[in-house]
């Protein structure tokens, strides 16, 4: 049949040309315009494949989560129990709440079947039967873009083994959180169970549940079509593969760039269009890790290896770049107001010690600080990390201590004469 014009609205941003291939595309989340581009082909490879062969590919292809925990996709996939004569169900987090990530949002916009043909395979993979889509209640557009296109793919015969629930959650970061999520889908209140049991074994209505976020799903197709091997043609020893990354802040052309893990901190700046003013700082994984100085960026790679040797964590993969003419301390309180407001508040060392930390800052911006407060803003940090239920904790202590450590000196600067 006719083609629909394909129509490139700006080439920048994908030099692996897989996750964001349909991005600029005209109508690519159209059924038609997606399979004209190469959609459902490794869906039905996967399914001449046993459940089995499928796992194995992944685990060969080393698909760490891009969630922000980099756990092996195919690892994870392997712990539902074998012998269960309970349902299984897939989970694919969409929430999306990370401050500075928006990539996930890019798929699902322009190019829905991608996500639904990973959900698939790795539905088949489990032996999963149902799944849910959680997505962000803001996202409220995109949900209609899923729901669309899965009922297209439906028509189209693609999911016989699957039915896929587009759930929309009602605006709580914690609900990014897997235990959190799957309470929500429960119709429960979004806060965080203690793990283990973890999900896999135990997860939605008390059944093995495998839950992964969007980019890693839509990772699948290729590794199924492709194979393992050629996902290794990226990156390098457990840092395999394409990944999005999100580049806000300081820079002339913000937006989502699909490179290698082990991209050069320098060369993704290039790509962005360079930064805007002088660098001071970056924080390279989503908010919750820690930040580094200029200096520690120059031999930067974006990859979990070398951001874990940096002291920080590739997380999310979303960039936030800072300049000189921005003040740290001003950053981090606009960093735990965010905490404060979006903390659960079922666990007190983050209930209280983000509400506490944003006093504090705010008593020390102001000009009423003492320079006891800043060993407070460490203390309370220390005490926080490690106690939390949930990773909501370290996501707010990781990065204020390191803002205070790193840039002590404008801190103490706000303190009274
Ligand atoms: C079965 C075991 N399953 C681990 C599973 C576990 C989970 C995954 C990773 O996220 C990160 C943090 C921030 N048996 C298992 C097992 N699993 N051991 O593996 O687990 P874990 O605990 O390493 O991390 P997590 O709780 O999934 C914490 C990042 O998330 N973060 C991010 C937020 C937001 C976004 C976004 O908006 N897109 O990413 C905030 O803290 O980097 O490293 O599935 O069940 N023995």
């Amino acid at each position: 049949g006719m083609m629909p014009e394909s129509e490139t609205i700006y080439s920048f941003g994908s030099v692996c040309n897989v996750l964001l291939k349909n991005r600029g595309v005209k109508d690519a989340t159209a059924l038609a315009v997606a399979k004209g581009n190469g959609a459902y082909q490794a869906l039905a490879k996967a399914g001449t494949m046993k459940p089995e062969e499928i796992l194995e590919e992944v685990k060969k292809a080393n698909l760490r989560g891009r969630g922000g925990a980099g756990f092996p996709a195919g690892v994870k996939w392997g712990f539902i129990p074998k012998d269960t004569d309970k349902p299984v169900y897939l989970i694919c987090n969409a929430d999306e709440g990370e401050p500075g990530t928006y990539k996930d949002r890019q798929i699902m916009e322009y190019d829905p079947h991608l996500l639904i043909e990973g959900m698939a395979i790795a539905a088949r993979a489990i032996g999963a039967r149902q799944a849910f889509i959680y997505i962000r209640g803001e996202f409220a557009w995109i949900a209609d873009i899923l729901e669309k296109a899965i009922g297209e793919a439906k028509a189209d015969g693609q999911l016989s083994e699957l039915d896929i629930i587009v759930h929309r959650g009602a605006g709580a970061y914690v609900c990014g959180e897997e235990t959190a999520l799957i309470e929500s889908i429960e119709g429960k209140r979004g806060q965080p169970r203690i793990r283990p049991p973890f999900p896999a074994v135990e997860g939605l209505y008390g059944c093995p549940t495998i839950v992964n976020n969007v980019e890693t799903l839509a990772s699948v197709p290729f590794i199924i079509e492709k194979g393992a091997e050629a996902f290794k043609q990226w990156g390098f020893e457990n840092n395999y593969g394409f990944k999005l990354f999100g580049i806000s802040g300081c820079v002339n052309k913000p937006g989502v760039y699909e490179y290698p893990l082990g991209v050069s901190f320098n060369e993704l700046m290039e790509a962005a269009g360079g930064v805007k003013g002088k660098l001071k700082a970056a924080i390279v994984g989503g908010l919750s890790v820690a930040i580094l100085k200029a200096e520690e960026l120059q031999d930067l790679t974006m990859d979990y290896d070398s951001c874990a040797k940096h002291g920080t964590g590739l997380g999310s993969g979303g960039i936030m770049v800072i300049s000189e003419d921005f003040s740290i301390p001003e950053l981090a309180l606009r960093t735990i107001k965010f905490y404060a407001h979006e903390s659960c508040g079922k666990c007190v060392p983050c209930r209280e010690g983000s509400y506490t930390l944003v006093k504090i800052l705010h008593k020390l911006l102001s000009g009423q600080g003492e320079a006891a407060d800043i060993e407070k803003i460490l203390g309370i940090c220390n005490t926080v990390r490690g106690l939390t239920l949930c990773p909501t904790g370290e996501a707010f202590a990781v990065p204020i201590q390191a803002m205070v450590e790193k840039f002590r000196s404008e801190f103490d600067a706000l303190i009274k004469k």
